[in-house]
């Protein structure tokens, strides 16, 4: 029986006390030179971002049960969306010496001495989900997530051919963007904005960040309608804002989906139930099952085996175009 620790904060305090006890008596309970032949055995400590959106609870959960069919003994911290608490999560799997350390950095800046102290401890770090900016290559070893400029390409190429089957003059065009300085957000902008860049009937007239959570993009929109006269487009970064926008919309007592065009990146069930119900357009997938892939790199990591720089999933786009979204199977998130 492989034993699981899953934590939140409450249990930090006793991953605390053990590193405490590990320092003082300058011991730990493992052997770090011992080498795991396969997945089984092995510790993986995991830094989650915070618990925002259901996509979110979706990859912690993706996360916990492949740790579990691969017989792996996950340390699992939630840094509750800030990046402090990220950095100090850490540092405790560096100081319980952790086979490999996986995370999903909230943002993509800072994390340049927390993982030195990880590199000079001899612990492999896998990025996932979002990515980091460092100068230095070596601080980590492989990233497995999603190419969210691509994400912004497949919603940018949607809207140029709804436009085309609409007719459309001119539209114009609000974003809802996601939490400042995090890869999917800076992405799935310019991902969308350059594909659309070129077509003078498209024109992004707002732009304002909902940190991808429901009740900001809720806010967001109220304060679009608000402003503007004409809103053709939302262009939302995440569902759960956009779950928060057609609140919103539905209140001012505009039609979600025929007042106001709706593209909405993740593919949540709850997404592509709206599509199906015709108050969201399109929807670009980013899936946030990613667990097993991060099981299966972690344990070649460990065998010190060479690893793919880049891991990317597969996602697919869908729309009010598609004649097949009833034969979807459930999507899991
Ligand atoms: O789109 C959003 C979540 O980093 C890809 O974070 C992830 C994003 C996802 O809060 O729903």
């Amino acid at each position: 029986m492989h034993s699981l620790f899953v934590s939140g904060r409450k249990h930090a305090l006793a991953a605390f006390v053990l590193i405490a006890i590990i320092a003082l008596t300058g011991c730990s309970n493992r052997d770090v030179s011992e080498q795991p032949s396969e997945s089984g055995g092995l510790i993986i400590g995991f830094a989650q971002l915070g618990s925002e959106s259901a996509w979110r609870l979706g990859n912690t959960q993706s996360i916990i049960e492949a740790a579990e069919r691969a017989g792996v003994q996950l340390m699992f911290e939630n840094a509750q969306q800030k990046q402090e608490n990220q950095i100090r999560d850490i540092r405790s799997f560096i100081a319980y010496r952790v086979d490999v350390i996986a995370f999903a950095p909230i943002v993509e800046d800072g994390w340049d001495n927390v993982l030195g102290e990880a590199r000079d401890a001899g612990i492999p770090v896998l990025v996932t989900d979002r990515m980091i900016n460092t100068q230095d290559d070596t601080l980590f070893a492989g990233f497995i997530g999603s190419d969210f400029y691509e994400e912004g390409v497949m919603a940018g190429e949607y809207l140029i051919k709804k436009a085309d089957a609409i007719d459309a003059e001119s539209l114009n065009i609000v974003e809802i963007s996601g939490t400042v300085e995090s890869t999917p957000m800076k992405q799935r902008a310019q991902g969308f904005a350059d594909t659309i860049k070129g077509d003078a009937r498209l024109d992004i007239i707002d732009s304002v960040s909902g940190d991808f959570i429901r009740s900001k993009g809720k806010e967001c929109m109220q304060k679009f309608i608000d402003t503007h006269d004409k809103i053709d487009v939302l262009y939302s970064h995440n569902d759960a804002m956009t779950l928060g926008a057609i609140e919103a919309m539905e209140e001012a007592g505009l039609k979600p989906g025929e007042d106001i065009i709706i593209i909405t990146v993740d593919g949540e069930q709850k997404a592509i139930d709206l599509l199906k119900e015709g108050k969201i357009n399109c929807v670009v997938e980013c899936t946030p099952l990613i667990g097993d892939t991060i099981m299966q790199i972690a344990a070649q990591l460990a065998r010190g085996e060479e690893i793919p720089r880049y891991t990317y999933s597969e996602d697919r786009v869908f729309s009010e175009f598609d004649d097949d979204l009833d034969e979807l199977p459930e999507r899991g998130y």
